[in-house]
Order: C-alpha cells, then sequence, then structure tokens
C-alpha cells in the first residue's frame, strides 16, 4: 500500500479539433486525471455523451493526454472537451487579464462545460441557471461547436447577466448579443494561438454552413444575408443574432476603422452609413470601453441610443472626454446611424 494518494494540479496536453495542440491545467486525483482546472475557479469539462439533460461524467484520463486532435463522431471523444476546456481557460484569461475580472461573476468562481450534447445538435449555449456552458457536435456529430470564439461568445453571456442583464429581446437583445461577438473576439485575439489566429468574424472555425462560410461579419454585418449594418427604427424587431449587427459594425470601426484592412491574413472592408471616414482606436481600448459601458453605465433596458450615451460616457471616464477616443467612440456610432 502506498504512504498517501497524490494529488494536485497537473499541466496536460490538450489536442484540439481547432486550436492545435495546447496545454491545459488537471488535477490528479489518485492515478486518474481529471479535467478539472483548479486554477481557474475550479472549471470542470463533463462529457453528456449524447444525452440532452444532466450534468453528464466528469472527463477523466491515464496520460493526461486529450483528444487525437481529429474530428469522431464517438461519444467517448476526448477532442471536443480538450476544445471546451481550453475555451474556458483562454475565456477566463482574457477576463482577468484584460479587465480584472475574476470568473463570469466576479467572484473567483469557475463555471462547467459539458460536450456531446444531443445527436447532431448544431448549436451551443449558456445557462445561467446551472451556471454553465453547452455545446453540441453540429451536422454529423464531426464539427464540435467547440471554437474559442464561440466558448468566449457563450461565456460572455454570463458576464452580460450578471452585469447590465441586457433584456433577450428587442434593441437591448442585440446589443447581448452584441456584447457576446465583441468579447467572443476579444477571446480570440488574447488568446494568439496559431492554428485559430484572431479575426472579426464570428464561427469561421466550425463549417456551420457547410461552405465554410462564417457565422457573422462583424466589419460588415450583412454579408451574412440578415444582419444590419446601420440602425433604423425597426432594427429592434429584428432576431437578437441580427439587430446586433449595429453594434459589431460599431465595435469593428472603433478598432479599426473605415476602409479596406487586412488582419492575420483576412480581409476587411468596412463600410459607412453616412459616407465618414472612422480612423480607429484598436481593439484594445475599444474592449475597455465596452466593458466598462457594459458593467457601470448600461441596464436591462438599454437600447441603442442609450448604448451610445454608455460609451461615451465610459470612454469619458477611461481616456477624458476632449480625448481621441471619445471622439471616435462618437463617430463610430454616427457611422453606424446612431445619434
Ligand atoms: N448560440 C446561441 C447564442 O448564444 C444560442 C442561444 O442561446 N440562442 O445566442
Ligand atoms: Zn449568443
Ligand atoms: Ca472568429
Amino acid at each position: 500500500k502506498k504512504l498517501y494518494e497524490f494529488q494536485g494540479i497537473e499541466t496536460g496536453t490538450g489536442k484540439t479539433l481547432y486550436s492545435g495542440t495546447v496545454t491545459l491545467s488537471t488535477y490528479l486525483s489518485g492515478s486518474t486525471y481529471q479535467l478539472y482546472d483548479t486554477t481557474r475557479g475550479g472549471h470542470k469539462t463533463y462529457n453528456l455523451a449524447g444525452r440532452t439533460s444532466g450534468t453528464g461524467t466528469l472527463f477523466t484520463d491515464a496520460d493526461d493526454v486529450w483528444g487525437t486532435g481529429t474530428a469522431s463522431s464517438s461519444t467517448a471523444d476526448q477532442t471536443a472537451a480538450a476544445d471546451a476546456a481550453y475555451g474556458a481557460q483562454e475565456t477566463w484569461d482574457f477576463y482577468k487579464n484584460t479587465f480584472g475580472r475574476n470568473g463570469i461573476k466576479n467572484n473567483g468562481v469557475g463555471a462547467y462545460s459539458r460536450v456531446h450534447y444531443g445527436n447532431n445538435y448544431v448549436n451551443a449555449f449558456w445557462d445561467d441557471s446551472c451556471f454553465c456552458m453547452t455545446y453540441g457536435d453540429g451536422s454529423g456529430n464531426t464539427h464540435p461547436l467547440t471554437s474559442l470564439d464561440v466558448a468566449g461568445h457563450e461565456m460572455s453571456h454570463g458576464v452580460t447577466s450578471n452585469t447590465a442583464g441586457l433584456n433577450y429581446s428587442g434593441e437591448s437583445g442585440g446589443l447581448n448579443e452584441a456584447t457576446s461577438d465583441i468579447f467572443g473576439t476579444g477571446v480570440e485575439f488574447y488568446a494568439n494561438n496559431s492554428a485559430d489566429k484572431g479575426d472579426y468574424l464570428i464561427g469561421e472555425k466550425i463549417n456551420i454552413n457547410g461552405d465554410g462560410t462564417p457565422l457573422r461579419y462583424m466589419d460588415k454585418p450583412s454579408k451574412d444575408g440578415g444582419s444590419a449594418d446601420y440602425w433604423s427604427s425597426s432594427v429592434g424587431t429584428k432576431d437578437v443574432h441580427y439587430s446586433s449587427g449595429v453594434a459589431n459594425h460599431f465595435f469593428y470601426l472603433l478598432s479599426e476603422g473605415s476602409g479596406a484592412k487586412t488582419i492575420n491574413g483576412v480581409s476587411y472592408n468596412s463600410p459607412t452609413y453616412n459616407g465618414s471616414t472612422v480612423t480607429g482606436i484598436g481593439r484594445d481600448k475599444a474592449l475597455q470601453i465596452w466593458y466598462k459601458a457594459l458593467t457601470t453605465y448600461m441596464t436591462s433596458t438599454t437600447n441603442y441610443k442609450a448604448a451610445r450615451t454608455a460609451t461615451l460616457n465610459a470612454a469619458s471616464a477611461l481616456y477624458g472626454s476632449t480625448s481621441t477616443e471619445y471622439k471616435t467612440v462618437a463617430a463610430a456610432w454616427s457611422a453606424v446611424n446612431v445619434n
């Protein structure tokens, strides 16, 4: 008999589908490794193995190497789990190191993730009631919705719920969705992963349309066939994933400016409503402004007009009311017809 059972933090290897080989913070209990990150609020990753309810089974492993890096339709597959655990890890680190936020509730407590939800399930979702993240395996059960931007998008719904609480309908719903696209994109750039480089596209890795095109485009949201590039009085009647376009476009313009630009090999061309030219202030400052607006000035009923005021207040608090940053916030909103 051994004197005691070793327990403790380990550094495992994740062979992900979308982000290459990454390190994962794991936990060794006896001779079994667990997909349990005690360094980030105790985040655990569970296997639903095709079920649509319950917590599932904690992923465990004998050698601390998770997944194969190849799509598999097996319900025991660890690859989707490696992507989900990596997404949770990077999202935690993004919020901590960018904004000083300690987890979704800012109380140091991690959420948990569930993968292999249902059969051919083409979505991912955050649920406030379980404080958990769930990922389907996509069509054919071979391209799970576990990319970094989707993970960051979904967990950011938890941040919005615990801060501004933007109602998930009408213009506030569009702002809620845009907040998730903005911070999901923030996570993707933050991770600086060579296999999943930062871009202003949402879901470009998960082949959700079957032809390799992204789910959404922040530089020109209408490229998805449904999203609004500009505010109009009827924008709040659209689905929240389309009315979000106005704020996604604002965020792109504030960060990168109008016109043509190539970033990490992706080409963008962002138009303006009023024909103006906007010069971006950079993504880092744009993220700080959106986060301060979300956590300090927005409420459950904030609409586009109020979001303009909230971000101007944030820019004023962070950079001053005569700053270039403040002026660019005003110009970027005007460029998406929010005045
Ligand atoms: N993926 C969708 C979203 O985050 C799922 C949903 O809750 N409607 O918006
Ligand atoms: Zn969403
Ligand atoms: Ca992306």
